[in-house]
């Protein structure tokens, strides 16, 4: 039985665009292994509550449900050792902890500012509510807030993303010669902003965007082919 995995949809059921669970496709795809995707909204708790929290990706393989992108790469790694690892070795993985936690406590949100106003208006109708009550009260502010000075959140994130610049002007993936699950985890944000807005956030022709390209590219044009807003 193929492995089945709740990935966040939007307004459409083919419109998909969480971070954590491109992670999980990326994943998935670059170990080889054949998966469906059930569309989940924020509202539907009730759908994933056997996996005992609120949060996708959940992933269930036979009778194995497991939630937490990092959880479900580390237990591909361990269940599906023949295809090509996604930690190459115990060291690898002890430094993507890093680049996990700097893409969600600094990318995400210097994303975020970019985009958090069209994530809502592309939700379906019946999580709008939710995630405008959720997020504003996590934020302390509206989301059109967030979202103000567009110029200067662009500068601001053409800024941050110096040090994933220099590190992809070195070597064509954060994997090296080739993506590992740390890749997957960076591209997951970038993927989340691509396929929210119809505005591009990486601005310049850097190694970036390149990177960035590559990846889209990969497993057949999987993330390439992803739905996202009309311009
Ligand atoms: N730590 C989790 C985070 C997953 C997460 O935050 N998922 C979001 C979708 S992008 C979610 O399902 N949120 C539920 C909610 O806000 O109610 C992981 O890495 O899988």
């Amino acid at each position: 039985m193929a492995i089945k995995l709740y990935d966040l949809a939007g307004a459409e059921d083919d419109h998909r665009f969480s971070p954590y669970c491109w992670r999980v496709k990326m994943a998935l795809a670059h170990k080889g292994i054949a998966f469906e995707t059930l569309p989940w909204r924020f509202t539907e708790k009730d759908r994933i509550a056997a996996s005992g929290q609120g949060s996708v990706p959940v992933m269930e393989d036979n009778d194995r449900s497991l939630h937490d992108s990092w959880e479900i790469a580390n237990y591909l790694d361990e269940t599906y050792q023949d295809g090509p690892a996604l930690f190459p070795n115990e060291e690898a993985k002890a430094a993507t902890l890093f680049l996990k936690f700097w893409t969600e406590r600094v990318l995400h949100p210097l994303l975020m500012r970019l985009i958090l106003t069209d994530v809502h208006d592309g939700l379906h109708e019946k999580d709008k509510d939710y995630f405008r009550t959720s997020r504003e009260k996590m934020l302390g502010t509206s989301l059109e807030a967030v979202c103000e000075d567009r110029e200067t959140h662009l500068e601001t994130l053409g800024k941050g993303l110096a040090p994933l610049r220099a590190t992809l002007d070195a070597q064509p993936f954060l994997g090296g010669s080739s993506p590992s699950f740390a890749d997957y985890i960076v591209f997951g944000a970038f993927q989340w902003a691509r396929c929210s807005s119809a505005t591009e956030v990486l601005v310049k022709d850097d190694s970036v965007k390149a990177w960035r390209q590559r990846l889209l590219e990969m497993h057949d044009g999987m993330a390439a082919n992803a739905k996202r807003p009309a311009a």
